[in-house]
């Protein structure tokens, strides 16, 4: 029987030293950025790893799923009207250069203090998608085509579509027109 003995504390010894290799043990709550401490250890949501998950994870990818004109103005800061006696005819462009990722439908007659939300279809093998260290223009227009004219700018806004430090928010704002107007869009992230 004396090999059992020899053997507990030996078994204790492995413990303990596994125990401090491993680190500072999480705590209910000590886990950041919705992570959920298990076993000791912090269970991190999709994007964030680290011993407490406080480490952002850069995204491969960013998809545009939704966009939205949250502010939109009537008039141009020089205070002629977009459309004369009634309400801009709204569709959001998003491009990379000059290349257009991003082409909405029109909303008639929008009004300020109104919102239009757009789908944006997205195509698996073809995007669009973002990448975030690249730099986006969101580009509001008036169609006046539908009207025999030619369409008219309202407004640009230049934005990157993730933020280091900021996590991984559900929509993005963009200022649009110096913050006159504004547009938001909904991302998804992928890290593979
Ligand atoms: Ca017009
Ligand atoms: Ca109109």
């Amino acid at each position: 029987m004396k090999k059992p003995a020899l053997l507990v504390p030996f078994f204790i010894l492995l413990f303990s030293v596994g125990l401090s290799s491993c680190g500072k043990k999480c705590t209910e709550g000590s886990c950041k950025n919705g992570g959920v401490c298990v076993d000791g250890e912090c269970q991190c949501p999709p994007g964030f790893t680290g011993a407490d998950c406080g480490d952002e994870i850069t995204p491969k990818t960013i998809i545009p799923r939704k966009v939205k004109v949250t502010k939109v103005a009537r008039t141009a800061a020089s205070g002629r009207e977009y459309d004369a006696a009634e309400y801009p005819d709204v569709y959001v462009l998003i491009k990379e250069g000059t290349k257009v990722w991003v082409y909405t439908s029109t909303a008639l007659n929008l009004q300020p203090g109104q919102t239009a939300e757009f789908d944006v279809d997205f195509l698996e093998t073809t995007g669009p998608y973002f990448y975030p260290s690249g730099e986006y223009t969101v580009e509001l227009w008036d169609n006046d085509q539908i009207s025999g004219g030619q369409d008219e700018l309202m407004g640009t806004g230049d934005f990157r579509a993730w933020t280091p430090g900021n996590g991984f928010p559900e929509w993005i704002t963009v200022p649009v027109d110096n913050g006159r107007q504004e547009v938001q869009i909904k991302m998804e992230y992928r890290w593979k």
